[in-house]
């Protein structure tokens, strides 16, 4: 009976992948708050004028997407918007994946985009190669609106902000920059309480980007996308502590066969159930830029480890 019960569960989340179907949306990072899980995307759309790259990501805003039974989802609106973003280069459309957290009652939505000046600051050693910063916005709601903070985060650099609070409050800012970066962040989520560190013992091969963390069973989990052959597949290296250190265990979810270059994960707990969060180009076959987010299950053996994730099809 339980078991019947179990499988209905999973074909009623395979049912409906795409989750969201009347825009373009990417890079999911799912959170839960209250009865509710909502996921911080992107939002891919096209446009020609990306800084002479047509065919290259374009995404100017953010929408947060939320559900209580993971099939009907809300769309909470417009989150954030380039044009609300003081620092932010107006011209790069470079809003690229965000994630949300809340602290002492507030929201606090992370989102990386190209600044002004980064240009110039091409071979700037202090900035590590990065034209891209990391921004906060605050809100009363999980769902936004956001506003953002004046400036960047200061002293990080770098794309795909991930922010993990641990049970004792403690929150930690995970970003990735050819390698990936971690530091405690002050109580105020708007600075960095230490200097940065870098991730060791992630496999040096290979692009590696999008670091999402979570725990279970006191196992803290990181897991992340990375080429190994043609396009991204997502791996993951688990410690006994935010900061690691960690150890390689392996592939969640295999390389699309089908071409579609970027993936980008999240996992979330939701009513009893573990669910794996991810994207692929199911809505624009021909242009992999074009991105929709999926969930499927996700299960454990006895021993921690991740079972891997099948991307389940219409
Ligand atoms: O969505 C733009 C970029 O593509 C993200 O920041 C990466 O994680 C990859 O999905």
């Amino acid at each position: 009976m339980f078991l019947w019960a179990l499988l209905l569960i999973q074909t009623i989340a395979f049912a409906q992948n795409p989750l969201v179907r009347h825009q373009f949306s990417a890079d999911p990072s799912a959170k839960v708050f209250g009865d509710r899980i909502y996921i911080y995307a992107s939002h891919d759309i096209r446009c020609e004028h990306t800084q002479g790259r047509p065919d290259w990501f374009c995404m100017e805003d953010y929408h947060v997407f939320s559900s209580d039974n993971l099939i009907d989802w809300d769309d909470h609106g417009m989150a954030l918007h380039q044009s609300h973003v003081p620092w932010a280069d107006q011209e790069s459309y470079s809003m690229w994946a965000p994630d949300g957290a809340e602290k002492n009652g507030k929201y606090y939505f992370f989102f990386p985009s190209k600044a002004k000046g980064h240009l110039e600051r091409q071979n700037d050693p202090t900035v590590n190669g990065s034209a891209f910063n990391i921004g906060v916005a605050i809100g009363d709601n999980p769902g936004g609106p956001f506003t953002p903070e004046p400036t960047p985060i200061p002293q990080v650099y770098g794309i795909d902000p991930n922010v993990f609070i641990d049970k004792d409050g403690q929150a930690y800012l995970y970003w990735s920059q050819h390698d990936f970066f971690v530091a405690k962040l002050k109580d105020n989520m708007l600075e960095l309480a230490e200097e940065p560190r870098i991730i060791e013992n992630i496999p040096s091969k290979g692009l590696k980007e999008g670091p999402f963390l979570f725990e279970r069973n006191g196992i803290y989990y990181l897991t992340y996308p990375r080429v190994e052959n043609q396009t991204e597949r997502i791996e993951y290296a688990t410690a006994r502590h935010p900061l690691g250190p960690f150890e390689y265990k392996g592939v969640i979810m295999d390389e699309s066969p089908t071409g579609c270059w970027t993936n980008h994960q999240s996992v979330a707990k939701f009513k009893g159930q573990w669910y794996f969060f991810y994207h692929h180009n199911d809505f624009s076959p021909d242009f992999d830029k074009n991105r929709s987010i999926r969930a499927d299950s996700l299960f454990f053996t006895a021993d921690g480890l991740i079972k891997k994730v099948i991307p389940t099809h219409r």
